[in-house]
C-alpha cells in the first residue's frame, strides 16, 4: 500500500545488474507468525555494469541479519530505502548473509510466503521473491539455488522445494528438515517452497531417451481420488515436447502442487508447479468437460515452460510475451495435436480466436492497450493480459503460418541453441526465426511494438474475360494510448477461393514461379496496399479469406447473407465455415440491435425465414459435422463481441435482441434441436474426450435452446437430465438451464446442488458463478449471495465465482440504469484493494471501457472511476488500472 505517485518503469532505461549472483543458499525456519529466513549469496562484480553500488530489493520485510563477507556492516556501508536496500561500493567479490523475517499468516497478497488452509506456499512471479528476502529480483540475475527448510514435523509433515530432495531428516523438539537442490541457474521469480499436511499420487515415468523420472501431484488429503487427469495430462505433456520439439524433461523429479487460495492459474516454478486447484482437481462429479480440458492445457502450459520461460527466460519483464505468448502457443498446439483430427484443430482454433475476440480485442481498443512487448508499466502484474498471452501466442502462431511448420522448428531449435541457460529479448526470438530461415523479418518487429487491432479490407474484381481474378488487401491500424500513427504490418493472409459448387479452386498467382496450385495460399501483406492477381480463374469465386485465422486482424468484407450461408455451406476451411455463421448472426443481431434502439417490435415471422435461420437449421442438422463444431456454429456471437461492433454500446438492446434471436431460434428450430438433444446422448461411463464432450455440449446447447421456449415440457426435460445425470457437465447444464427460466422446481434444484457439493469447494464456485449470471439475478440478489456463509472476498476463486461473474458475466444487469452496478463494482474494487491488490486490479479493469457507452450511462460509470480513484491507500495495482481508465 502506497500514497504517493507511483512510479512508472520504461523498458528503454534497462541497465545491466551490477552484481550477478551466483550461488543462494536458504534456510527458512517455517512459522506462520514469524518465518525466519537466513540467506547467503554469492555474488561477482559485473564489469558491463556502469553502477559501483549493490541494490536489493525487499517489501514487508524485517531485517535482522546483514554480513558482507563475514563481517556485520555498519551503517555508513549501506541504506534502508524505501523497498530498497543499498551496499555502498562493495568489493568484486561478495558473500551476503541476510536475515529477514516475515509474517506469512498475515500475507493476504498471495505474493511471497502465504499460508492457505494451514499450509505454506509461495508465489514469487513477478516480483514476489522481495518479499522473502532482500535480492536483486529481476528476471536477468540467474543463481544456483539450494533451499532448506524446517518445520514443525506433525504440522508441516511435507516439506517441498525445486530440483532434488538430497538431505531429510529430523532436528529435535519435534521438529524436521529437508533439503533441496535445483541443479539448474534460475531466476528468483522461479523459485518455490511448499510445506504442509498434503498427500500425493505418483509415478515413475521413462523418458523416450530411457531415463527415468518420478512425477507427483500433490493435493490436500481427501483429493487423491482427484489427481488422475492432471497427472495423465502432464505425461501427455512429457511426451509431446519430446516428439514435436525434441525437449526432454531436464530433471529427475517434477512436481505439481494444488492450492485452493491463488492469484491466477498456476505457476511454472522449477520442477515445482504450483497450481490453482481449479487446474488440477477433477473427476466426474465435480469437474465439467471444460475443466478437464483446462487442467490439460495448464498443466501442459506450466510444464512447456520449462523449456520457454525457465531454461530461457526474459531479460526484463517488458519481455514477458517472450515466454507467455510462445507458451501459449505450445500450450494450444498441444491440446490441438492431442485431439488429432482436423476438425478437432478447427474446434479448437474456433475456441482460442474466441477468446481473442472476446477479451483481447476489446483491450487492444481500450485505455489499456499496449504492445506485445509493452514501453512502460507502472505495475507489472497488470500486464499479465491476454495482449500478452493470446495476442502474443497469435504473433508466435503467425511465424508458423509464414516458415511452415519445419522452418518453424528450425527458428525454436536455433533459439535453444543460442540462448539456453540466458535471460533474453523477443527480438532474440525473432532473430532466431529470421536466420533458421533465411528470411528476413525485420517488419515483423512490428507486431511486437504496435498495439491495436490492425484492420484488414478486402476488395475483390473478376475479370471474365482475362479470367483473372484480383484481391486487393489494404491494411490500417485505430490509434492507441501513446501511439497515433501506425506503420504497416507483416500479415499473413491465408485464401482460398470457392466455385459455384463450394469446391476450392487451384490457386495460382500471376507473376510467381509456382511447382503446384495448391486450394490455401499465405499471402503476404506487407504495405498499406497491395493487390493480388490470380490468373486462370474460370468462374466468379467466393473468396475465403484470412483462413484458420492466420493473423489476428479484424477483416473487413463485404459479402452478401447468401455468400455468407453459402461459405457456411461449404468452405473447405471449417474455421471460415464457422466464421460465415458468426457473420450471418451478427449482421441480424447489429440490425435487430439498431431497432429496438428505434423502438420498433421484434418480429418472429420475418425471421423465420431469414437466411439465419436456415444457415444454422442446416448446421445443426448436417451429421457430416462434428457435434463439437456445430455446438459452436450454433451459438451466437456473445454480448461481449457484439458490444465490440457498436458505435456505442447498449447492453440492454444487445441482450434484448440476443435473447430474442435465441428464443426465436428455439420455437422454428424446437423439433431439430429435439432431434439433436436425443441425438448426443453420452450414455455410458464418463469419458472427458473430445468426442464424447463434443457431443454433450451439442446436446446442452440444444438443452438450452429448447428451454428458452419456458413450457413444461422444457422443464421436465432439464429437471430430468438435472436428476439423471451422472457427470458434471449435464448437471450444471441442466441447473443452469433451470435457473435461467421459471420452472418451479428452480429453488429446490439450487438448494439441493449447494447442499450435495457444500464440502467441494470448485463446485460451490459454480454454483455462485452460475447464480451470479443468471438473467435475473440483479445487484440485490448478489449482494444477498455475498452474505452467504460460503463467500469470501479473500479466496480468489470464490471472488471471482460471485462479483467478477456478475460484472463481467452477466451485462444486462451490471449496467442497470440507476448505475447500482457501478456503485457494487466501486465497493468490491475498494475491498479487495485492502485484500488483494493483483485481484482488486483485475476487477478495476471492468469498467475500462466505459467510454463506449451512451452518455447516461458513462456519467455513473465515471463516477464510480472517480470514488475508486479517490480512495487511501489505493494499490498501485489498482490506481495504475484506474488512472489510465479516467485518462486515456
Ligand atoms: N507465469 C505465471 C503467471 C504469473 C502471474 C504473476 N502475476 C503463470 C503462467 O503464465 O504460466
Ligand atoms: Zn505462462
Amino acid at each position: 500500500m502506497r500514497t504517493d505517485t507511483p512510479q512508472t518503469i520504461y523498458r528503454k532505461d534497462y541497465t545491466p545488474p551490477s552484481y550477478w549472483v551466483d550461488t543462494v543458499e536458504m534456510g527458512f525456519d517455517l512459522d506462520p507468525e514469524a518465518t525466519h529466513v537466513a540467506t547467503r549469496m554469492t555474488l561477482r562484480r559485473n564489469p558491463d555494469s556502469p553502477n559501483r553500488n549493490l541494490v536489493l530489493v525487499g517489501e514487508s520485510l524485517r531485517l535482522e541479519q546483514l554480513r558482507m563477507n563475514g563481517k556485520d556492516l555498519s551503517k555508513r556501508q549501506y541504506a534502508l530505502g524505501r523497498g530498497t536496500l543499498e551496499i555502498f561500493n562493495p568489493p568484486d567479490n561478495v558473500t551476503l548473509e541476510i536475515e529477514t523475517v516475515t509474517h506469512p499468516a498475515m500475507n493476504t497478497s498471495l505474493m511471497g510466503l502465504y499460508v492457505s488452509n494451514g499450509n505454506f506456499f509461495t508465489q514469487c512471479e513477478a516480483e514476489g521473491f522481495r518479499k522473502i528476502t532482500y535480492f536483486p529480483d529481476r528476471p536477468d540475475v540467474m543463481a544456483k539455488y539450494t533451499v532448506m527448510l524446517r518445520a514443525d514435523k506433525e504440522k508441516y509433515p511435507v516439506l517441498l522445494s525445486n530440483g532434488n530432495l538430497i538431505e531429510q531428516g529430523d532436528i529435535g523438539d519435534g521438529r524436521h528438515y529437508a533439503v533441496w537442490e535445483d541443479p539448474f541457474k534460475k531466476p528468483s521469480y522461479l523459485f518455490a517452497l511448499v510445506a504442509g499436511k498434503l498427500v500425493c499420487q505418483e509415478e515413475t515415468y521413462t523418458l523416450k531417451s530411457g531415463r527415468e523420472v518420478l512425477l507427483q501431484v500433490w493435493v490436500e488429503d481427501g483429493n487423491l481420488d482427484k489427481t488422475q487427469h492432471a497427472m495423465d495430462s502432464l505425461k501427455n505433456s512429457i511426451r509431446w515436447d519430446e516428439e514435436r520439439f525434441g525437449l526432454e524433461l531436464d530433471l529427475d523429479r517434477f512436481m505439481i502442487v494444488a492450492v485452493s487460495d491463488f492469484n491466477m492459474g498456476a505457476m511454472e516454478n522449477k520442477g515445482l508447479n504450483i497450481f490453482n486447484t481449479k487446474f488440477v482437481l477433477a473427476n466426474p462429479r465435480i469437474a465439467t468437460d471444460t475443466d478437464y480440458a483446462g487442467i490439460e492445457s495448464v498443466v501442459g502450459h506450466e510444464y512447456f515452460h520449462n523449456w520457454t520461460g525457465n531454461r530461457v527466460t526474459c531479460r526484463d519483464w517488458f519481455q514477458l510475451s517472450l515466454k507467455e505468448g510462445l507458451t501459449v502457443f505450445r500450450d494450444q498446439e498441444f491440446s490441438a495435436d492431442l485431439i488429432g483430427t482436423d476438425s478437432g484443430r478447427a474446434v479448437k482454433r474456433i475456441e482460442d480466436v474466441r477468446v481473442l475476440r472476446q477479451a483481447q480485442f476489446p483491450e487492444d481498443a481500450g485505455p489499456m492497450a499496449h504492445p506485445v512487448r509493452p514501453d512502460s508499466y507502472v505495475e507489472i502484474n497488470n500486464f499479465y493480459t491476454v495482449t500478452i498471452y493470446e495476442k502474443g501466442a497469435e504473433v508466435v502462431r503467425m511465424y508458423q503460418t509464414l516458415l511452415g511448420r519445419d522452418g518453424f522448428r528450425k527458428g525454436m531449435d536455433l533459439y535453444f541453441e543460442r540462448h539456453d541457460g540466458q535471460a533474453v529479448e523477443c527480438d532474440d526470438f525473432r532473430a532466431a526465426m529470421a536466420d533458421a530461415n533465411g528470411r528476413d523479418l525485420k517488419q515483423f518487429e512490428l507486431w511486437y511494438s504496435q498495439a491495436g487491432t490492425p484492420r484488414l479490407k478486402v476488395d475483390t474484381e473478376y475479370d471474365a474475360d482475362a479470367q483473372t481474378y484480383a484481391v486487393t488487401l489494404t491494411q490500417s491500424c485505430p490509434p492507441t494510448p501513446g501511439q497515433a500513427e501506425k506503420q504497416p504490418f507483416h500479415i499473413p493472409v491465408a485464401i482460398g477461393l470457392l466455385d459455384a459448387r463450394g469446391k476450392d479452386m487451384p490457386l495460382r498467382l500471376e507473376g510467381e514461379q509456382q511447382d503446384e496450385a495448391p486450394a490455401t495460399m499465405v499471402l503476404e501483406l506487407t504495405e498499406a496496399t497491395q493487390t493480388f492477381r490470380f490468373k486462370q480463374v474460370t468462374e466468379r469465386p467466393v473468396p475465403s479469406v484470412l483462413r484458420g485465422f492466420s493473423a489476428p486482424v479484424v477483416l473487413d468484407i463485404a459479402y452478401t447473407d447468401d455468400e455468407l450461408a453459402f461459405l457456411m455451406a461449404n468452405d473447405s476451411d471449417a474455421f471460415n465455415r464457422w466464421e460465415a455463421g458468426q457473420r450471418l448472426a451478427m449482421r441480424r443481431m447489429l440490425a435487430l440491435t439498431g431497432a429496438v434502439q428505434n423502438n420498433q417490435a421484434l418480429s418472429d415471422a420475418e425471421l423465420e425465414e431469414g437466411t439465419l435461420n436456415d444457415a444454422f437449421r442446416a448446421a445443426l442438422n448436417d451429421e457430416a459435422l462434428d457435434p463439437a463444431f456445430r455446438e459452436l456454429a450454433l451459438t451466437l456471437p456473445s454480448e461481449t463481441v457484439v458490444a465490440e461492433q457498436m458505435d456505442v454500446i447498449d447492453p440492454h438492446a444487445i441482450h434484448a435482441v440476443r435473447r430474442f434471436l435465441r428464443r426465436s431460434l428455439a420455437s422454428s428450430l424446437r423439433g431439430d434441436w429435439m432431434v439433436a438433444y436425443q441425438a448426443n446422448r453420452t450414455p455410458g461411463t464418463y469419458s472427458p474426450d473430445a468426442i464424447a464432450a463434443g457431443k454433450r455440449a451439442l446436446k446442452n446447447l440444444a438443452l438450452s435452446y429448447i428451454v428458452e421456449n419456458d413450457d413444461a415440457d422444457a422443464h421436465h426435460l432439464a429437471q430430468t437430465q438435472y436428476d439423471n445425470a451422472n457427470n458434471m457437465t449435464d448437471r450444471i447444464a441442466a441447473l443452469t438451464a433451470l435457473a435461467n427460466s421459471s420452472a418451479p422446481g428452480r429453488a429446490d434444484a439450487l438448494n439441493s446442488f449447494y447442499e450435495e457439493f457444500e464440502q467441494e469447494a470448485l463446485v460451490v464456485d459454480k454454483w455462485f458463478a452460475l447464480q451470479a449470471m443468471s438473467r435475473t439475478t440483479d445487484v440485490a440478489a448478489v449482494r444477498a449471495l455475498m452474505k452467504h456463509p460460503a463467500f469470501t472476498l479473500k479466496n480468489p476463486n470464490r471472488a471471482r465465482s460471485l462479483i467478477f461473474s456478475f460484472c463481467n458475466g452477466n451485462p444486462s444487469q451490471f449496467h442497470a440504469v440507476d448505475g447500482s452496478g457501478y456503485q457494487f463494482w466501486a465497493e468490491q474494487v475498494i475491498a479487495l484493494n485492502a485484500i488483494n491488490p493483483q485481484v482488486a486490479a483485475r476487477l478495476a479493469r471492468t469498467l475500462d471501457r466505459w467510454r463506449k457507452y451512451a452518455p447516461a450511462l458513462q456519467e455513473k460509470m465515471h463516477a464510480a472511476l472517480k470514488k475508486v480513484a479517490a480512495t487511501k491507500e489505493l494499490s498501485k495495482d489498482v490506481l495504475e488500472v484506474i488512472t489510465k481508465s479516467i485518462s486515456n
